[in-house]
């Protein structure tokens, strides 16, 4: 190792500390914000679910982006909490939620390291248990790629555990990474979120015919598939002309505090 890239590499593990160290701080403090970012049906326009996403302004390190915040939790065993508190907050939030959107589900999204552990679905449903067992049916469990990389009989068992009672799960980030087609069949789910770097790349005539025939794969299961990362009204007008139905995306909202969603979505026309 040359002294540069020590140094780097010390200054970055420095770094890693500090922010376990804050986060640690700040889940016992409940300094991380939930914001929720709407999954829209095209044709009914309703809202059909809610993603919790987390937020988090620290008064030492200033604003820490949540890519950044969700690896150091895994990388410093604080993974395991910080999911806790996430869906703590999303079994807190949802009769307020449920309110205004009476059929939504509250996603919460849920690492490989988490499914992993023994206890993860006796977990989840005693926390349900302790809010109120009816939220059952308004929550849903969003499985990054990382569940690949880990045990997958047991991450079955605690998805399929979870759905009989009566939660959903979401594949997210579909088609990067491990998520592939060929893992595809060897998880149970519900629905599909398609990765963002489709939309980016919808001028290909190939990638237009990826999402077609992942509508189509969605519908002739019965599955549901979200598109993720709608940014334009041209992007959305061309997904739904490809068969695609639900979207996400700042175009239709960014993640927002409860507070600041509107109750109803509108969005420009292409
Ligand atoms: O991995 P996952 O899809 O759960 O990541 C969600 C993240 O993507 C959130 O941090 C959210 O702010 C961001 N996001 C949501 N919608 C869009 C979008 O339309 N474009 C981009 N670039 N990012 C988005
Ligand atoms: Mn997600």
């Amino acid at each position: 190792m040359n002294p540069s890239t020590e140094f780097d590499s010390t200054r970055a593990e420095t770094r890693q500390m500090r922010v376990a160290h804050r986060l640690a701080h700040a889940l016992a403090h409940h300094g991380l914000q939930v914001v929720y970012q709407p999954e829209i049906d095209l044709q009914t326009r309703q809202v059909v679910s809610l993603e919790a996403l987390c937020r988090w302004q620290d008064q030492e390190l200033g604003p820490v982006a949540p890519d950044e915040f969700i690896a150091v939790a895994e990388a410093r065993g604080l993974i395991v909490p910080l999911g806790e508190y996430m869906l703590e907050r999303a079994l807190a939030d949802l009769p307020a939620v449920l309110q205004r959107w009476p059929q939504v589900r509250v996603a919460v999204n849920v690492s490989g390291v988490e499914l992993a552990r023994s206890d993860f679905a006796v977990r989840v449903a005693a926390a349900i248990r302790a809010a109120d067992p009816a939220l059952a049916r308004h929550l849903e469990i969003e499985v990054t790629e990382s569940v690949f990389h880990h045990d997958l009989p047991t991450v079955r068992q605690h998805l399929q555990a979870l759905r009989e009672q009566g939660l959903t799960v979401a594949i997210d980030d579909f088609g990067t990474g491990q998520s592939s087609l060929a893992r595809l069949h060897t998880l149970p789910f519900d629905k599909i979120k398609l990765d963002r770097s489709f939309v980016q790349a919808l001028d290909n005539p190939m990638v237009q015919a990826i999402v077609r025939a992942m509508a189509q794969l969605a519908e002739a299961f019965s599955r549901t598939l979200v598109v993720e990362g709608v940014e334009t009204s041209a992007q959305l007008g061309h997904l739904a002309s490809l068969g695609c139905r639900m979207v996400q995306g700042y175009l239709l909202s960014r993640p927002a505090a409860l507070a600041d969603l509107p109750d109803t979505f509108s969005w420009p026309q292409a």
